[in-house]
C-alpha cells in the first residue's frame, strides 16, 4: 500500500485578516507568530500537525499576495483561454522564482512566488482566509482569481475578526472560486471545529482523505489521551491543595497570637503557589505555553484566591452548599475541629474574622483555624514527629475546599476549550468573560460525586493515610466527567 498523500495547505488571504491564526489553530501550534500588526507574517514557514512523530498535515503560513492585480495582469498576457492559465501560473513561478533577470520596474513577486510554487507542484491546496466581520470588498478579486488559475483545490474559511457579520456578501463570491466555504473563527475553535474542516478537506481531494480521517482519529485520541493526564493531575493537585499543612514552631510563652497570624499569610501563599503551578501544569497538558491564561484571557481567573470577588463567583451557593452539610460535620467532627476545640487555645479566635473576611457565612473561619501539634490529630497526621508547632491546614471547610476545586475546574475547563491561537497571541489577548466558575451549574449527581470526592480526600488526610483505590477512581471520575462536561 502506498503511504497516504500529506495535506498541504496553504493559507493565504488579505494582511492581518487572521492567517496565523488558522495555522496556530489548525496545527496546535502556539509557536506561529500572531499580532495585531499587520505584516506579523513576513516570509512563508511550514507546520505540521504530528501523529507519532509523523506529520499528518502540513499548513504553510504566507504572508498573502503583496502585489495580486500586478500579477494577474502578468498572468492573463500569457493565456488566451482556460487551457492556458495554469501553465502560465507555472511560467510565473519559473520565470519570477527563478534567476532570469527582470525588467526595469517589474515587482520581484517574492511573496507571490512563495505561495503559488506549492500549487503548481500539484500536491497543496488552498485555505483562503477572509475576515467575514468586514464586507466583501472587490480588491479581493484579482488575488482568487490567480488561485483559481492555480488549478488545485481550496477552501474559503470566514473568519471573524470582529463583532459584525458580514458573511452574506462574501457566500457568493467564494463560491465562484473555492471548493467550499466553510465557518471557522480561528480564535475560538475548538476541537469539533477543526475536526469538521479536517472532514472538508478529505472530502476536497479525494488522495487526501485516508491523512484527513488519520488526523481526525489522532485529534480525537490526543484529546482522549489529555484528558486522561488532566484528571490525574487535577486530582493530584487538588488534593495537594486540600491537604497543605502550614506549621511555624510554637512560640515558647503561651500566646500565639501573632504566630497565627504569620501561619495564616503564610498558608494562604502557599495556596496561591500551589493553584498557580496546577495551573502551569494543566496548560501544558494542552499543549499551552505556560502562562495560557495567567494574566486576564478569562477575567475571573486572575481573581486572587483569597479575594472578595473570588470567594463570591467561585464555589457552590449558599443553598448548594447546605446540603453537604452534614457530611462535613461528621467529617470535621472526627478530625481537625475537634482538636482546635479540645485545646481551646486562650483567644479561640477565627482567623478569618481576624482578617477581615466578609465572605465568611458557612462553616465559620475563611481559611481555617490555626491548631496545636499538642493533639491527637498532629499524632495521627504527623506519626513520629516532635516538637511544638502551630498549624493550619488541611482545609476544614467546605466552602474553601469547593473554592479551590471551582478555580481548578474552571481553569482547567478554560484551557482545554482554549485555541493555540489565542495562547500564540500570548497574555494580551482580548478576554472573554465569564460571570461565575463552573461548579454550581454542574448536575447535581455530579456535584454530589465532587463532594464525595473532596471529603474523601481530607478524610484520607485527617487520618495520615492515602486514598484507598476506589475513593481514588471514584474521585477521578467525578473529576473527569465535570472536566468534560457540555
Ligand atoms: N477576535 C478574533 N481575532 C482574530 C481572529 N483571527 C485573528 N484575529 C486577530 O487579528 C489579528 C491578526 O491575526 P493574524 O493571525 O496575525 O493575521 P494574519 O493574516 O496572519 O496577519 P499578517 O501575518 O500580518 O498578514 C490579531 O490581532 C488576531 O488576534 C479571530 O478569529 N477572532
Ligand atoms: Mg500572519
Amino acid at each position: 500500500m502506498s503511504t497516504p498523500k500529506l495535506p498541504t495547505l496553504v493559507v493565504v488571504g488579505h494582511v492581518n485578516k487572521g492567517k496565523s491564526s488558522v495555522v496556530a489553530s489548525l496545527t496546535e501550534d502556539a509557536s506561529v507568530p500572531i499580532d495585531r500588526t499587520p505584516g506579523t507574517t513576513a516570509r512563508s514557514g511550514s507546520y505540521a500537525l504530528m501523529h507519532e512523530g509523523q506529520p499528518v498535515l502540513r499548513v504553510i503560513d504566507t504572508p498573502g499576495f503583496q502585489e495580486a492585480a500586478a500579477a494577474l495582469a502578468w498572468l492573463r498576457a500569457r493565456a488566451s483561454d482556460a487551457s492556458e492559465r495554469q501553465e502560465a501560473v507555472r511560467a510565473f513561478v519559473e520565470h519570477f522564482g527563478g534567476a532570469a533577470p527582470r525588467r526595469l520596474g517589474e515587482p520581484d513577486f517574492e511573496d507571490e512566488v512563495e505561495l503559488l510554487r506549492p500549487l503548481v507542484e500539484g500536491e497543496a491546496g488552498v485555505l483562503y482566509v477572509v475576515d467575514a466581520s468586514r464586507p466583501y470588498r472587490p480588491v479581493h478579486e484579482a488575488e482568487m482569481e490567480i488561485l483559481r488559475w492555480a488549478g488545485q483545490p481550496g477552501i474559503a474559511l470566514l473568519n471573524r475578526i470582529g463583532p459584525q457579520d458580514h458573511a452574506g456578501s462574501w457566500r457568493p463570491v467564494l463560491t465562484q472560486f473555492f471548493n467550499a466555504v466553510h465557518e471557522f473563527d480561528a480564535h475560538q475553535a475548538g476541537l469539533d471545529a477543526r475536526l469538521r474542516l479536517l472532514e472538508v478537506l478529505g472530502a476536497v481531494r479525494s488522495d487526501w482523505r485516508p491523512a484527513a480521517e488519520t488526523a481526525i482519529a489522532h485529534l480525537r485520541e490526543q484529546r482522549a489521551r489529555r484528558d486522561r493526564q488532566a484528571t490525574e493531575t487535577l486530582a493530584e493537585g487538588i488534593g495537594v491543595l486540600l491537604r497543605h499543612v502550614e506549621r511555624k514552631p510554637a512560640p515558647p510563652h503561651g500566646d500565639s497570637v501573632g504566630t497565627d497570624v504569620e501561619l495564616a499569610a503564610d498558608y494562604q501563599d502557599a495556596l496561591r503557589k500551589l493553584e498557580a503551578g496546577l495551573r502551569r501544569d494543566l496548560a501544558e497538558l494542552y499543549g499551552h505555553p505556560a502562562d495560557a491564561l495567567a494574566p486576564s484571557t478569562l477575567e475571573l481567573l486572575s481573581e486572587d484566591l483569597f479575594s472578595e470577588t473570588s470567594w463570591r463567583v467561585f464555589g457552590l451557593t449558599r443553598q448548594q452548599l447546605t446540603l453537604y452539610a452534614a457530611g462535613w460535620g461528621a467529617l470535621l467532627g472526627g478530625g481537625l475541629d475537634l482538636a482546635v476545640g479540645g485545646l481551646s487555645l486562650g483567644t479561640g479566635m477565627l482567623l478569618g474574622g481576624l482578617l477581615g473576611g466578609a465572605g465568611a457565612w458557612f462553616g465559620g473561619a475563611r481559611i481555617g483555624k490555626a491548631w496545636d501539634s499538642q493533639s491527637a490529630l498532629f499524632r495521627r497526621m504527623f506519626p513520629g514527629e516532635t516538637g511544638h508547632f502551630r498549624l493550619i491546614g488541611p482545609v476544614a471547610q467546605p466552602r474553601l475546599a469547593w473554592l479551590l476545586l471551582d478555580r481548578a475546574l474552571t481553569h482547567a475547563r478554560a484551557i482545554r476549550a482554549l485555541s493555540h491561537a489565542r495562547s500564540a497571541q500570548g497574555p494580551s489577548t482580548p478576554s472573554a468573560q465569564g460571570k461565575q466558575g463552573v461548579a454550581a451549574q454542574l448536575d447535581k449527581p455530579q456535584r454530589d460525586a465532587l463532594d464525595r470526592g473532596l471529603r474523601a480526600v481530607l478524610q484520607a488526610a485527617q487520618k495520615g493515610r492515602p486514598l484507598a483505590e476506589d475513593e481514588e477512581r471514584a474521585w477521578q471520575q467525578a473529576l473527569h466527567a465535570a472536566l468534560t462536561a457540555d
